[in-house]
């Protein structure tokens, strides 16, 4: 018997159905961060990242230019199974033949060669309006700003990207899931906190005033409890962004980054499902004070994916990764993130969830604890093997990545 029917018949005495569980791996979708691959640079400005958010590391062979970071998006999709879709960030607009539009100006064919791209390889666009890294972010503030050349600049940059994703979704026939984020705050003790959530509020407001097909465009709001140099106060505070959320109806997003260290993401999407038709969420690691790095197969992201899976809300959950890593190979994070995040889907597809459930029913709490133990040492690891060999990727992704990184990375600097 080879390793996966033994898995197969181990899985099977917990009642749980193994190629059942890959069949569906095999449909659900990860909306890979482009970011990832230049440390969130883009490509229309020149100025250094900033938004509370930091990159750390210098490590060679970041993309420079479109035609590099598609070609290390490639080369990261060839060692993924799944699922992928393309996120996006306004910043990755892609000018030609000198021309330029600035955050306020930008349109739909300033992503035309994004759209190419996605097509020839048959997946969705997800989407972002970039409040950072620009120069009319003034003290940190942009939809929430008291100046109001300053917060219309944005409101117009918003609207835009509104435009622009529902292109995506013409173009591609798949649902673009555009997301605000805003890093507005402050360093330290602010004198009035009520003023500046007004101001986004109505800012929100002026930017979903315009007429788009709910049906083809899902827009997000991502709050965020503090960032680099906003640590007291920040206006889309997670208060503020479930209010709006629900008032408006748009979608609420949760990066499990963005909370006190204590709280969990996957402890809340059950409210969340009870609330809401939808839930996107962001899924990064967070350590310390640093919100961003490479996701892993640890508990919180297993704990998050079961909580999609024993509530049958794949469908109803938009799964995006976001995480910056530029002290190790790019694509190797790219990988190793958005496998885990599949790795922890699996993991929970294979668990007993109506036996957990009767358990819990049953108030026979030491049987639950013993039998959740149990599914922790099954053998997982196989499973996940065929589920990698169904999909054509190799294993072990490393030796690819160092062959591209001597072919190709190695040529940049
Ligand atoms: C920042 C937010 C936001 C960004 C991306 C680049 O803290 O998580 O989602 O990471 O938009
Ligand atoms: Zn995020």
């Amino acid at each position: 018997m080879n390793r996966y029917e033994s898995a197969k018949e181990i899985y099977a005495g917990y009642g749980v159905d193994t190629d059942l569980a890959i069949k569906k791996m095999k449909n659900i979708t990860i909306s890979m961060h482009c970011w990832q691959g230049d440390d969130v640079t883009g490509f229309d400005s020149k100025e250094a990242l900033s938004g509370g958010i930091q990159t750390t590391g210098n490590y060679p062979g970041k993309a420079r230019t479109p035609q590099e970071l598609m070609d290390d998006i490639d080369m990261a999709r060839s060692l993924l199974p799944g699922k992928i879709k393309l996120n996006l960030h306004a910043c990755y607009a892609i000018f030609e033949d000198g021309e330029f539009a600035d955050r306020d100006r930008i349109e739909p064919k300033h992503f035309k060669k994004w759209v190419e791209f996605a097509k020839a390889r048959s997946m969705g666009i997800d989407f972002n309006p970039t409040f950072f890294s620009h120069p009319m972010v003034k003290d940190n503030l942009t939809l929430s700003s008291p100046d109001e050349e300053v917060r219309k600049f944005w409101v117009e940059h918003g609207r835009r990207c509104i435009e622009i994703s529902e292109y995506f979704a013409d173009e591609t026939g798949v649902p673009c899931v555009m997301n605000i984020w805003i890093p507005d705050g402050c360093k330290d003790i602010p004198g009035d906190r009520l003023s500046p959530r007004a101001r986004f509020k109505k800012s929100l407001d002026e930017i979903l005033d315009i007429e788009y097909d709910r049906s083809k465009v899902f827009v997000c709001l991502e709050s965020k409890v503090f960032g680099i140099g906003l640590e007291s106060y920040t206006v889309g505070s997670a208060e503020f962004c479930m209010n709006y959320v629900a008032h408006k109806g748009i979608t609420p997003l949760m990066d499990n980054g963005h909370y006190h260290p204590t709280e969990v993401v996957s402890d809340k999407i059950s409210s969340m499902l009870l609330f809401s038709d939808r839930l996107a969420l962001h899924i990064t690691r967070p350590v310390r004070w640093d919100s961003d790095h490479v996701v892993l197969f640890d508990d919180e992201t297993r704990e998050i994916a079961k909580e999609i899976v024993r509530n049958d809300a794949l469908d109803r959950v938009f799964i995006a990764t976001d995480y910056f890593d530029a002290s190790i190979n790019r694509i190797s994070a790219w990988v190793t993130g958005i496998r885990s995040v599949q790795k922890a889907l699996l993991f929970a597809l294979l668990q007993p969830d109506d036996r957990l459930k009767e358990l819990q029913d049953g108030s026979r709490f030491s049987e639950l604890m013993v039998l959740q133990e149990q599914m922790k040492t099954a053998p997982f690891g196989d499973v996940w093997e065929r589920f990698l060999e169904d999909e054509n990727v190799a294993s072990d992704y490393f030796p690819a990545i160092s062959e591209y990184e001597k072919d190709v990375l190695s040529g940049r600097n």
